[in-house]
């Protein structure tokens, strides 16, 4: 029998069709426009049957009782009742806001995060915290600054395409469908990107950048831009703020393509080639990623870019970047159940904390901070929902003294992942196939499709929505969850939409909030201050940041380690994503590890030789905050002096796990966003 439901196995949220015979999952296939011989594969997809049935998943509670001890099954009344003492115990000691909540990014920012919230108001405690200081919510805030809320490309009806620091090949494949659909029809692709990529071969114009250096370039092509007139004229002038502003400040030689050029890496004219095509073929969409986020400059980098789209006319028009249309809904996290007084651990980073109404908090090292330094207070109890901080956290030495400090540490995940070696509760959750959420994607933008569950709960194991009800009611505190099932809590959230669990159902393709138009700004104006687009950012001024990026000059070399140059003398960079794997996901399934065994350093030939390095050799890759040790592949993908390290791995073994290297000292003011994703380093053979 066919279902149609949503694959939460990465955040792509994928619409699917899963087969299911006698209650078990037979297969699954992504849906798309394309027809089937014109459709990209995704592996873990197929794998899907293997995840949900793998026999490593914990079908059953485990409790331990001493950080040392073995851990024993249990049932679910006792663990969920040991979990609540415990909690309790530390709220009444210490107070609730000294226990905190960990969300990584597997459950989805979605409906699941929201019921995390709710919790917590309920509890008493500020502290949610989510990973997106490194994901995509820092870059989320630079678009909401700019035009209102986070825009999305519209590639498959663009004649030009930007790809700036993404691979939607291997992270995103129905993106990556709609960007080759729109390259057959001639539409022209622009990809900035250090490394040699599967759309870096099919571009008319690639930028090999320096990493960590988006925002001069952004600076260089508003210069190139406006120098030659190719901006949008009536539109910056009925609906943008401080247009003037941004003229003093881009114009300034400073971000003269001829004189970044060499800073960047890259040809003075291939950067004015680019930045004229891009303006002058109408209409064009920029697909900004994660090679922009993780960065020491994030928020200014992704503004800047924000406002190529701004100037060029390219917002909200079909084939640019769309307006997106947010879904409304009720908002159930309880944020007014807590005490005014009471300052979340992010306090550093206020406006990070407020920019929407319902991201919450995601400067994810203040966790670290307030465990380690109880900076600006002591965290001692802590619940992990769906993530592997262990791992997947900067500085992993740093994250594993303070998950080994908690005085209680509740870990909720499918696996026993590196992150549950440190808990002394496991609650085991069911994969996205047995659980049915409202995701994060359907929530900000119409098309709203709803994750179906399609096959029962395996063994033992809970959905996300139900351990974290069923929590409350073991806390006391079940009368803020008064829900008996998932669906009642859909259909409360959905309430303002006029959608419900019923009507999506009946459309399991999905429904449409409301009609998509486009030029909304026409009748609306934007969802920022001003109703404009914010150029000039008055918020931004106020709170002694740049209201108009770059304003004082663009940071020397906002990398790493910048200053140890001289003896980490090559650039590190995190990659790739690679289709097999979600981040320290599914290394366990034999069908996905066949397809990449083995992790490999990436070094370029130039550098390999003149350290004596050839494919095959074990090498020693060091930061001043640690190491990584694993074999080296030579290879030209890579530009000298860079490095690239692969992602994810370290679940497998620490040896190789990247967030060894990196560094959780110097940070984004604004979104607490380190420098994750590059750092300089150095490599040697490894002397056995
Ligand atoms: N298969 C798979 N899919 C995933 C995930 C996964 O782990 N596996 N994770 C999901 C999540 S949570 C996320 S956030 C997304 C991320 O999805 P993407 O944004 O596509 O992320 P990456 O593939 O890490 O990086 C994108 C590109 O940035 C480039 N890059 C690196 N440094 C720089 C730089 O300094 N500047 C520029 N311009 N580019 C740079 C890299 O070479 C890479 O090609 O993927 C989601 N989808
Ligand atoms: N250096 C460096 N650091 C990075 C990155 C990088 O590229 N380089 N990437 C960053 C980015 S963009 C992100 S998003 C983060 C990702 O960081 P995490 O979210 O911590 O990463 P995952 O490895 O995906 O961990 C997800 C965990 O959730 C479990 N899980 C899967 N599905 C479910 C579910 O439905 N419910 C529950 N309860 N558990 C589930 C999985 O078994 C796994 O253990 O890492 C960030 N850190
Ligand atoms: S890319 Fe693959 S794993 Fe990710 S949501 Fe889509 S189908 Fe699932
Ligand atoms: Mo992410």
């Amino acid at each position: 029998m066919i279902h149609y439901t949503v694959c939460r196995l990465c955040s792509a949220c994928c619409p699917i069709e899963a087969i299911v015979e006698k209650g078990k999952l037979i297969s699954a296939e992504r849906l798309s426009f394309l027809l089937p011989n014109k459709r990209l594969v995704c592996p873990k997809l197929k794998a899907a049957p293997d995840i949900v049935y793998s026999k490593d998943r914990i079908l059953k509670p485990l409790i331990r009782k001493g950080r040392h001890s073995e851990f024993r099954e249990s049932s679910w009344e006792e663990a969920l009742s040991f979990v609540a003492e415990h909690l309790q115990k530390i709220k009444d000691f210490y107070g609730a806001p000294s226990v905190a909540w960990l969300r990584g990014m597997a459950a989805d920012w979605g409906a699941p995060w929201d019921y995390a919230n709710r919790l917590m108001s309920a509890f008493g405690s500020p502290n949610v915290i989510g990973n997106g200081s490194v994901c995509h919510v820092a870059r989320e805030m630079a678009h909401v600054y700019t035009y209102g809320v986070l825009t999305a490309p519209m590639a498959k009806d663009a004649k030009c395409i930007v790809i700036w620091g993404k691979n939607d090949k291997n992270t995103a494949p129905g993106m990556a469908e709609a960007i080759l659909f729109a390259k057959e029809r001639g539409a022209k692709l622009i990809v900035v990107d250090p490394v040699r990529t599967f759309f870096t071969k099919r571009a008319d114009i690639w930028l090999q950048i320096r990493p960590g250096h988006d925002g001069l370039l952004a600076m260089a092509f508003l210069h190139e831009i406006i120098k030659n007139g190719l901006y949008d004229r009536s539109f910056v002038e009925k609906y943008t703020l401080g247009f003037d502003k941004l003229c003093q400040v881009a114009l300034n030689d400073r971000y003269d393509p001829d004189r970044v050029a060499e800073t960047l890496w890259l040809n003075p004219e291939l950067i004015k080639e680019a930045a004229r095509l891009y303006a002058s073929t109408k209409p064009a969409c920029i697909i900004d990623g994660n090679g922009l986020d993780m960065q020491l400059e994030v928020f200014q980098a992704t503004r800047a870019v924000a406002l190529l789209r701004s100037i060029t006319g390219n917002l909200d028009v079909p084939g640019g970047d769309f307006i997106t249309q947010p879904v409304p809904l009720k908002n159930i996290q309880l944020k007014e159940l807590l005490s005014p007084d009471i300052q979340p651990i992010t306090s550093s980073y206020p406006l990070f904390n407020s920019f929407h109404p319902t991201w919450g908090l995601h400067a994810q090292s203040s966790l670290i901070d307030a465990i380690l330094e109880e900076d600006p207070y002591a965290i001692r109890g802590l619940i992990v929902q769906s993530g592997n901080p262990a791992v997947t956290m900067t500085e992993a030495h740093r994250v594993s003294m303070a998950l080994e400090r908690l005085e209680f540490l509740v870990v909720i995940d499918l696996f026993k992942n590196r992150t549950a070696h440190f808990a002394d509760v496991i609650l085991p959750a069911t994969t996205c196939f047995e659980k049915t959420q409202l995701n994060r994607v359907s929530m900000r933008n119409s098309l709203v499709v709803l994750q179906n569950q399609v096959i029962p709960w395996v063994g033992d194991s809970r959905p996300d929505w139900k351990i974290t009800f069923d929590m409350a009611h073991y806390l006391g505190l079940g009368r803020y969850f008064p829900w008996k099932t998932v669906e009642e809590a859909i259909d409360e959230q959905l309430e303002p939409s006029g959608l419900s669990v019923e009507k999506l159902r009946e459309h399991p393709q999905g429904l449409y909030a409301s009609p998509l138009t486009y030029e909304k700004y026409r009748t609306n104006g934007f969802s920022t201050p001003s109703g404009k687009v914010e150029i000039f950012s008055e918020r931004l001024e106020l709170a002694g940041h740049d209201p108009v990026p770059y304003m004082r000059g663009f940071p020397e070399d906002p990398v790493s380690f910048s200053d140890l140059r001289d003896q980490y003398p090559l650039l590190g960079i995190s990659g790739e994503r690679r289709n097999c794997y979600t981040h320290t996901q599914f290394f366990q399934i034999e069908a996905l590890r066949k397809l990449e065994p083995e992790p490999f350093v990436e070094i370029h030939p130039e550098e390999a030789t003149s350290i004596g390095i050839n494919t095959g050799d074990r090498v020693v890759i060091r930061t001043p905050r640690g190491e990584v040790r694993m074999r080296a592949r030579v290879s030209d993908i890579v530009p000298r002096k860079v490095v690239r390290i692969p992602w994810g791995w370290g679940e497998l073994d620490p040896r190789w796990s990247l967030n060894n290297l990196t560094d959780d000292r110097k940070r984004n003011s604004i979104t607490g966003t380190p420098s994750s994703r590059s750092f300089y380093c150095r490599i040697e053979r490894e002397r056995i």
